[in-house]
């Protein structure tokens, strides 16, 4: 294990540290950042109000419009030349979110990206093949540090121009991947097309986070790649990559406790929830000094369980998140997240994995069109086309209880992702 005196700390001691780190970046958001002076004094909290961990849920939630209301640095809470990166992530509207690092900051994220891809497996003298995307996404330097820092040779690849990551994975001996699950998706159907067979090449380990993906697409990419996929989360705001990661074990996803504090709230009542109640993900930075976040609300839905995991690292686990609040489309009623949909679809016969939903308004009804391709090299007849159309159709609505249409597309039709996939096509917002 890379830090084991951490990854294994026993509770009570966990939650001293965190309480001691916990005082101190109150303290710092509060002194050094005036949204967060205004925020407190607003509501009339004090950081000295912090004197037990369960005191956290005093103090006010972060959201994504506070980062754009300060664009670009106003959120920084040490002066803009003691912060050495820069990451920027661009969302569908407005100013893009804007986060900083300090060199300490940068520093124990390299040792959260080392110790999450240790725990998937990876080990020092590996070489690892990032395939994440490079630049104002956090994805690609994250988890380029995260290798360095472990020891292994990183080959900084980024996304795109599939046949050459194929011949360079193979070439260089590659045998952890990483990259997000719908690009590593990608990577296995262009091989095959290529008549390349990946499960025979030294590829052992994925790395694949970045957006929601389900069991049925893990069992897909280990069986098409021949490899054990790990999920890996992480968001911009609270540091990018590494903030949890599953290890071998796949059940659930360490979120390391010792730099941040998670609580699950319920998203109407906004009070926290305990441990195995399903809500969203609130986070809170213990160390970060360019860009500490109090009570940052992830959007992210899912469920917390502190119960001790096989592998003996004690912090707590996140169990996959299966989509966000706002990604969540209401279909007549129908709570509807698009990782559902492809639990449902993958590995059914005759399907490909790759899907895109679109929403419609007809008249006041919303109404849900599922694309899904034909696997390669099946019947391409129009009869066995809407065979396979009926059982998905069945499956979803007997599954997950919404009717939709299932239009089936020849194979390669639905668009490739190079990065995070776009899974909604959502067509009610252009008649508006
Ligand atoms: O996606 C950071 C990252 C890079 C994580 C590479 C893992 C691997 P953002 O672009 O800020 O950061 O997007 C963060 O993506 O709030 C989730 O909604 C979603 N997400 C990230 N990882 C997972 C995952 C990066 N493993 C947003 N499962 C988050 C489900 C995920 N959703």
């Amino acid at each position: 294990m890379y830090q084991p005196d951490i990854e294994t700390m026993p509770r009570d001691k966990l939650a001293e540290l965190q309480l001691a780190r916990l005082k101190k970046i109150v303290k710092h958001a509060y002194d050094n950042v005036p949204h967060y002076k205004a925020s407190f004094d607003k509501i009339g909290v004090k950081p000295e109000d912090l004197q037990t961990l369960a005191d956290i849920a005093k103090f006010p939630f972060t959201v994504k419009t506070d980062l754009r209301d300060n664009y670009p640095f106003k959120m920084f809470a040490v002066p803009r030349e003691k912060v050495v990166r820069i990451h920027a992530s661009s969302g569908t509207t407005g100013k893009p979110t804007v986060v900083g690092y300090t060199p300490a900051d940068i520093g124990n994220w390299a040792d959260l990206m080392a110790r999450s891809m240790m725990g998937a497996g990876a080990r020092p003298g590996d070489v690892i093949h990032n395939a994440y995307g490079y630049g104002l996404f956090t994805g690609g330097l994250g988890a380029h540090y995260g290798a360095e820092r472990l020891g292994a040779s990183v080959v900084p690849m980024s996304g795109g121009n599939t046949e050459k990551q194929i011949v360079l994975i193979q070439d260089f001996g590659a045998r952890v991947l990483c990259a997000t699950p719908s690009y590593a998706l990608n990577i296995a159907e262009v091989a095959e097309k290529e008549g390349v067979d990946m499960r025979k090449s030294s590829l052992k380990i994925g790395v694949f986070g970045a957006e929601p993906w389900s069991e049925q697409m893990r069992a897909e990419l280990d069986e098409r790649l021949g490899i054990k996929a790990v999920d890996i989360y992480g968001l911009s705001e609270i540091m990018g990559p590494g903030v949890a990661a599953e290890c071998e074990e796949r059940a659930g996803l360490h979120g390391w406790e010792d730099q941040f504090l998670f609580e699950i709230v319920d998203p109407d009542t906004m009070h926290p929830v305990p441990f195995g109640q399903a809500g969203e993900l609130v986070i809170t930075t213990l160390t970060k000094e360019a860009l500490p976040m109090i009570r940052y609300r992830t959007r992210d839905i899912t469920k917390l369980t502190d119960e001790k995991c096989a592998c003996g690292r004690t912090h707590l686990r996140i169990l996959r998140v299966t989509g966000r609040n706002d990604d969540m489309l209401i279909i007549r009623g129908v709570n509807v997240y698009p990782s559902q949909i492809e639990a449902v679809m993958v590995g059914r016969p005759g399907v490909s994995p790759h899907y895109q939903l679109v929403v419609q308004r007809e008249g006041n009804l919303d109404t849900l069109t599922v694309e899904i391709e034909a696997e390669p090299g099946m019947a391409t007849s129009q009869d066995a086309y809407d065979a396979i159309g009926r059982d998905v159709q069945h499956h979803i609505k007997s599954l997950i209880g919404v009717s939709c249409r299932v239009v089936v597309l020849s194979p390669g039709e639905i668009p490739r992702s190079m990065g995070k996939a776009v899974r909604v096509r959502d067509l009610r917002k252009k008649a508006t």
